[in-house]
């Protein structure tokens, strides 16, 4: 295991000494130790990034050349995907076979942005019609420059691949920060982007807390573009930082994603996609579809299928083979969702099952959590648990249910299941949020564009939106014409004549 800083190709400790431990979600162990990097520590990973664009040795290669790197980090990965999975479950909680799709999907993320770096050659200078025609104009696309990215804990390294391997498509250099709680994977990652042929200085990976590492790399003069993905707060505080230097910025915040089930859907179907929709990863997904309208006509009876099911959810240790609801990733995460889970009991919510998992006697166990009937203005239903608990409401009519879900500072996805083809795309359409699904919940597919309204964020990842946002656009104008322009000179003339 990796513990000390990836900076310009070699890794090196902290410049203070500090140390953050490394804590098993299901045991409470202390089992490693990262180093905790700060501004001087930031300010080198910049620099070396920063030296890394300006030689060009990445930024100016072909999109081809590019591709060859990044497909090998993708093999790279895949060669390693027990080990990083393994990882994965120490860091975070999740079970195992969870993990091993995080990390193929991290490899998958690699090849894909492979070929779009390709398709930039191929897509080379586009030739655009002007108003006047004897000018010429050219559209081309360049890497931002350098990017500080920072990660959150859900899904380690597969967060890390969604903003590495479009930057490094695009050209571009960078700085990552994993989360504080989760960076065994990314940094495993530098190795392997090292193994891969990738110049020195062109992908720094820092671990350090949020105030005294990701803060230094927001404010950093030489920062031209800023990714991130976490929280609402936090999200908003980096764009303050982004906003003194008017810092490129793409933000994939949370979410409160509505569900919305009409009578006329197939129970156990609606069953099979809310529990996935919610408790898969112990709902720790910033598009967990948490809460769920049902249509009146069956929701007593969704409510009692959905408890069966939950109650047979095996509880564990995310290695143990079987296990499918591992810990929450860390105390301060399972405070607050049993926190939020006694604000739902005191708001008069009907606790169906579920709160905090005791019987394994150690670990951050939350138990999968149903509330019915809860108040469309309680703290449960508008504000993101993070957690394994559902919020479940009835409606009677398509403009309620519609009304109801839309009734959200969030907007990042958003689900509905019917029969009726017509009714699905009317409410899809009526949706507001980045991502639908009909008839089902959480797939993602990293061709599609991947993002949300309102406070769940800004800009899009996943698919050419994701290179998008990690290129500029640049227009190349020129003038084909041998004769005088002539404007000053008619201008001159229609003064004096
Ligand atoms: O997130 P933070 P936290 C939500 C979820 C969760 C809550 C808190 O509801 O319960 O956020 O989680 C870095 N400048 N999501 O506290 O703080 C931090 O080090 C720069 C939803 O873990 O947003 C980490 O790398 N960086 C979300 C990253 O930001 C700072 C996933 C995320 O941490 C910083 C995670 C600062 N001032 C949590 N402060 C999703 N959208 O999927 C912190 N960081």
């Amino acid at each position: 295991m990796k513990s000390e800083l990836f900076i310009n190709g070699a890794w090196v400790a902290a410049q203070s000494g500090g140390m953050i431990d490394v804590i098993d979600p299901a045991s409470e162990q202390v089992v490693h130790q990262i180093a905790s990097a700060e501004a001087a520590d930031i300010d080198a990973a910049v620099k070396a990034a920063k030296s890394a664009f300006d030689a060009g040795t990445w930024s100016g290669m072909t999109g081809a050349e590019r591709a060859i790197v990044l497909r090998n980090i993708a093999t790279g990965i895949e060669a390693r995907t027990e080990e990083l999975a393994r990882l994965e479950v120490l860091d975070n909680g999740k079970p195992l076979p969870e993990a091993r799709w995080d990390i193929e999907d991290a490899a998958a993320c690699f090849h894909f942005y492979a070929g779009l770096s390709e398709e930039l050659d191929a897509e080379g200078a586009q030739n655009i019609t002007v108003s006047d025609d004897r000018f010429t104009t050219r559209v081309v696309k360049e890497p931002v420059g350098v990017v500080g990215a920072i990660i959150p804990w859900n899904f380690p390294l597969l967060m890390a691949a969604w903003k590495v391997a479009p930057a490094l498509a695009a050209g571009c250099t960078m700085v990552l920060k994993p989360s504080e709680v989760t960076a065994l994977t990314a940094l495993e990652l530098g190795d392997i982007a090292q193994k891969a042929g990738l110049p020195d200085g062109v992908l720094n990976i820092v671990t350090g807390f949020g105030p005294s590492a990701g803060q230094p790399l927001t404010e950093h003069p030489d920062i031209d573009k800023l990714a991130f993905t976490g929280s609402v707060t936090t999200g908003s505080r980096i764009m303050q930082s982004a906003a003194k230097d008017i810092k490129n910025l793409s933000l994939e915040l949370g979410g409160k994603s509505p569900f919305v089930v009409f009578g006329d859907s197939d129970i156990e179907q609606a069953v099979e996609w809310i529990m996935f929709g919610i408790f898969w990863n112990q709902g720790e997904v910033c598009s967990a579809t948490s809460r769920v309208l049902v249509e009146d006509t069956i929701y007593e009876k969704l409510v009692a299928r959905l408890e069966l099911e939950a109650r047979k959810i095996t509880i564990g240790d995310g290695m143990d083979e079987g296990v499918l609801l591992g810990p929450l990733v860390n105390k301060s995460q399972y405070d607050k969702v049993l926190g939020l889970i006694a604000t739902g009991v005191e708001e008069g919510a009907r606790l169906v099952c579920g709160g905090a998992h005791t019987d394994i006697g150690k670990g951050y166990f939350v138990a999968p959590t149903i509330f019915a009937d809860v108040d469309e203005n309680s703290v449960i239903w508008q504000e993101e648990i993070f957690g394994p608990v559902v919020c479940l409401k009835p409606f009677s009519s398509e403009s309620e249910a519609v009304r109801l879900a839309n009734d959200s500072e969030y907007g990042l996805a958003a689900a509905v299941m019917s029969k009726d083809d017509a009714r699905c795309e009317r409410v899809a359409h009526a949706l507001r949020a980045g991502i639908v699904w009909i008839n089902c919940s959480q797939p993602t597919f990293v061709e599609a564009p991947w993002g949300g309204y309102k406070k769940s964020g800004i800009g899009r990842e996943l698919g050419k939106w994701g290179l998008n946002n990690y290129l500029e656009t640049k227009q190349i104008t020129r003038f084909d014409d041998n004769s005088p322009w002539g404007w000053y000179l008619k201008q001159a003339e229609d003064q004096t004549g």
